[in-house]
C-alpha cells in the first residue's frame, strides 16, 4: 500500500528539480508527523487548528511523493496534481486562518477557489484564453484574499474583516495571526512568480520566463515555506 513512498524511482544526481521534489515529500511526511505529535501538547482548545496543520501536510506529502515519481519517470510534472493538492489544502489553511482568529471564512474560502481555478484555467489552457489574462484574474483573488485577511495593516493600512477581529484578541493568538498575515503577503506572492516563469505569461513581465529557474522548483520552494510555517506560526501561538 505504501510502495509509492518506497518503489519510487530514485532522483538522479544533478537533477535539482527533482531534488526539490525529494525534499518536498520528505519535509511534508516530517512536518505532519511532529504537528501530529504536537496535537497531544497543546491546549485544548487549539487541538483543531493542530489537526489541520497535520492534514494539510499531511495532504501535499502524498501529493509529493506521486510528483516526485512523475517527476523521476518523465522529467514533467502534471498541472492537475498541482492543483489538485492546492485545492484541498489551500481552503484548508482558510480554515486554519479561521480556527485561530475565530472569524467567518466564505468570503476566503470562495475568493481561494476563483484564485485556484483561474490559475488552472492559465497553466493547462483548457478552456482557451491567455496566461497572462488568467494570471490576472487570479492575481485579483489573491489580492482581495490579502486584504480580506487583513495583510494591509502589517503596513497601517485597512484591516478587513479578518484583520479587525484578529487585533481585538491580542497575545499571542494576535502574534500568530499576524504571522499567518506574513505568510500570505510574502510567502503566497512566491507562486505568481512561479506561474509567471511557467507560462508566456511572463513575457508581459520583462522576460520572466526566461529565468532558468523551473517553475516547479519555485512552486516546491513556496509549498515547504508556507504549508509548514502556517503550522508553525498555529503552534506558535497554541505554545501560548
Ligand atoms: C499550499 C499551497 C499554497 C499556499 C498555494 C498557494 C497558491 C497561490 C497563492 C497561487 C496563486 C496564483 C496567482 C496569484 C496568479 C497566478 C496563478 C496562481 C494560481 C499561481
Amino acid at each position: 500500500m505504501l510502495n509509492f513512498i518506497f518503489d519510487a524511482a530514485s532522483v538522479e544526481p544533478g537533477d535539482f528539480t527533482g531534488f526539490t521534489f525529494f525534499i518536498g515529500s520528505v519535509s511534508m511526511l516530517a512536518a505532519t508527523v511532529w504537528f501530529l505529535m504536537q496535537h497531544g501538547q497543546v491546549d485544548k482548545k487549539f487541538k483543531d487548528s493542530m489537526l489541520v496543520a497535520a492534514l494539510i501536510t499531511g495532504i501535499a506529502a502524498v501529493h509529493y511523493f506521486y510528483m516526485r515519481e512523475q517527476w523521476v519517470l518523465t522529467q514533467t510534472s502534471p498541472t492537475e496534481l498541482r492543483y489538485i493538492d492546492w485545492i484541498l489544502t489551500v481552503p484548508l489553511m482558510v480554515v486554519e486562518f479561521a480556527l485561530l482568529t475565530g472569524v467567518g471564512m466564505r468570503k476566503l474560502f470562495w475568493l481561494s477557489v476563483v484564485m485556484l481555478v483561474t490559475g488552472y484555467f492559465g497553466e493547462s489552457g483548457i478552456v482557451g484564453g491567455e496566461a497572462w489574462m488568467w494570471g490576472l484574474f487570479s492575481g485579483a483573488a489573491y489580492f482581495l484574499m490579502a486584504y480580506e485577511v487583513g495583510c494591509l495593516s502589517l503596513f497601517g493600512g485597512p484591516s478587513g474583516a479578518v484583520g479587525n477581529a484578529l487585533n481585538k484578541g491580542g497575545g499571542k493568538i494576535a502574534d500568530g495571526g499576524r504571522m499567518l498575515q506574513w505568510f500570505v503577503l510574502v510567502g503566497w506572492a512566491i507562486y505568481p512568480l512561479g506561474y509567471m516563469m511557467g507560462t508566456d505569461a511572463g513575457q508581459w513581465y520583462e522576460g520572466m520566463s526566461s529565468i532558468p529557474l523551473d517553475m516547479n522548483v519555485v512552486y516546491n520552494i513556496g509549498d515547504a515555506i508556507n504549508k509548514i510555517g502556517f503550522g508553525m506560526a498555529v503552534w506558535y501561538a497554541a505554545k501560548g
